[in-house]
């Protein structure tokens, strides 16, 4: 544990901020050219501008959120990831450039004053955008930092007015097996779907992410918007989320459907509570080539402990 009290944290973000204004500056430049230059510029940039939010990063960065480790590079992140629509390898991110994230709507439905349906650029329109480094610790004991952009799950939860009878929202990705091949393995249970409680939902942690490395986020990370709990495994974090509910009944996860004895409801990130299969004590940090102890609630206590009090019965840690 003692990674987290390390003063040295400080000096690699620093070092990481060149490579992210960089980065920034090159989506801001692509971004401008968009209007006339398109076909200048390289197919990974095309991609890039074909975008419409794309003038709305950079977002301004929130300090409170500090890493304990360096910030990742783009090409590590983005090049590694789980993203079970378009294949059961981390290496999806050629398969995953299928997604078609525009047009893409929104259901905002159950218990709400009003249902509602929303594209995702009048969303984005609704938000204050920020930027978060956050780390993310997936139950397969490997993780990673990632500049994300996004805002606080809070303020969906205030544009969807739920009715005082809701207790959880329950957010589902896509289902669409012509576009994600993926989804034609048809013993997975089709569409992912994750849930939190509304007091975790208005935990300002709980962010709606839309960007990452200062510009809107690549489709491999689950675009046009994914959710992400830091202190909970990754897993929670659903990808290119299309409808969002408010109910009474917890939500059953896509894992937890699939292996109930494996995955639970509340993932939170506990390095004392193993997987059936393997310890959760320690974690391998991508590209680095080193394991180091894993934090318990990934280092995001501070922020979270107290939504579990009274809470002790629950598999809180699965
Ligand atoms: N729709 C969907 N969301 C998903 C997944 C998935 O397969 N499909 N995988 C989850 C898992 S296991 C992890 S660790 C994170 C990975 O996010 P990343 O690829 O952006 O790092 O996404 C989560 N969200
Ligand atoms: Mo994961």
């Amino acid at each position: 544990m003692n990674i987290i009290h390390r003063k040295g944290w400080e000096i690699p973000e620093r070092d990481a901020t060149p490579e992210h204004l960089f980065l920034n500056r090159r989506s801001l430049l692509t971004g401008a050219a968009a209007i006339g230059a398109g076909s200048m510029l390289a197919p990974g940039h095309a991609l890039a501008q074909a975008d419409p939010s794309a003038g709305l990063y950079p977002a301004k960065r929130n300090e409170t959120y500090t890493l304990d480790r360096p910030l990742m590079a783009e090409d590590v992140t983005s090049r590694y990831n789980n993203f079970y629509e378009f294949g059961s390898t981390k290496n999806i991110y050629g398969a995953a450039q299928r997604l078609e994230t525009r047009p893409w709507t929104i259901k905002i439905d159950g218990l709400v004053e009003k249902e509602r349906e929303i594209g995702i650029d009048d969303l984005l329109k609704s938000v204050q955008l920020e930027e978060r480094l956050y780390r993310l610790r997936c139950v397969e004991a490997w993780s990673m930092t990632i500049p994300w952009t996004g805002f606080s799950m809070k303020q969906l939860v205030d544009l969807a007015k739920p009715t005082s009878a809701a207790r959880y929202v329950r957010m589902e990705t896509f289902l669409d097996p012509k576009m994600a091949l993926g989804q034609r393995q048809v013993w997975y249970p089709w569409p992912y779907v994750e849930g939190c409680t509304i007091e975790e939902a208005m935990n300002d942690l709980s962010f709606m992410v839309t960007g990452a490395y200062g510009k809107p986020l690549a489709k491999q990370y689950g675009a046009p918007l994914r959710l992400h709990m830091p202190w909970k495994y990754g897993f929670k974090g659903v990808k290119s989320i299309k409808r969002i509910s408010f109910v009474t009944e917890r939500p059953k996860g896509f894992w937890e459907a699939l292996q109930a004895s494996e995955y639970g409801f509340w993932a939170n990130v506990n390095p004392e509570v193993s997987h059936p299969r393997w310890s959760q004590a320690t974690e391998e940090v991508l590209g680095e080539g080193k394991r180091v102890p894993t934090l318990m609630w990934n280092g995001y206590g501070e922020h979270v402990a107290g939504l579990y009090k009274g809470l002790e019965k629950e598999k809180l840690y699965m």
